[in-house]
């Protein structure tokens, strides 16, 4: 069995713009790591083989479009003590959750019932800090999709990104 997940991986220039804006604020808590600052679009939990096949078929067949994302906040939540940096959803990026959702049932795969909000984890445990921080945008073109392995239990592990899908411009 793997963790799995599919989600927007960031190329180097935007991962160091993202991972720069975060040591800026010197939020209390644990820091993500720059390696794995990313947008996750659907949880898929553990994965059986099968299923991976299943999931990579129907990734490769879902529609898609490529999009701009504009990160130009960063939210903190006491409930959840997660620091985010949050951004509008342009309509091709919920078109493609949505469709990834649909097509993975076929696989097994529960949609999350909560909506969706593109976010990127920049911090854990963050017990006090602003609700919000204005941030100078941060412009993410993106161009694919992937598929990425989180290695089980151990915190602060590095993700492996699988595979990719281009969205098509
Ligand atoms: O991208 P973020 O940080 O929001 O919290 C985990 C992370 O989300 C989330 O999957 C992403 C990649 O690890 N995650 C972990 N367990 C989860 C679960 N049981 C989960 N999301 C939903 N349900």
């Amino acid at each position: 069995m793997q963790r799995l997940f599919l989600a927007l991986w960031p190329v180097d220039n935007i991962r160091d713009k993202i991972a720069e804006m975060s040591r800026a604020l010197s939020l209390p808590g644990r820091p993500i790591a720059a390696v794995n600052l990313h947008v996750t679009l659907v949880f898929l939990g553990a994965v059986d083989e099968a299923r991976r096949r299943c999931v990579e078929q129907a990734a490769s067949a879902v529609p898609s479009r490529a999009f701009e994302l504009t990160f130009s906040e960063v939210q903190w939540r006491a409930r959840t003590r997660i620091a985010w940096a949050v951004a509008e959803a342009p309509e091709e990026l919920l078109q493609l959750v949505a469709s990834l959702n649909e097509t993975l049932r076929q696989c097994g795969h529960v949609p999350d019932p909560r909506p969706f909000r593109p976010h990127i984890t920049l911090a854990r445990d963050v017990v006090q800090a602003e609700r919000c921080y204005a941030i100078a945008p941060i412009h993410w073109s993106a161009q694919a999709f992937c598929l990425v392995a989180s290695p089980p239990g151990v915190d602060g592990s590095e993700y492996s990104v699988q595979r990719c899908w281009p969205l098509v411009d």
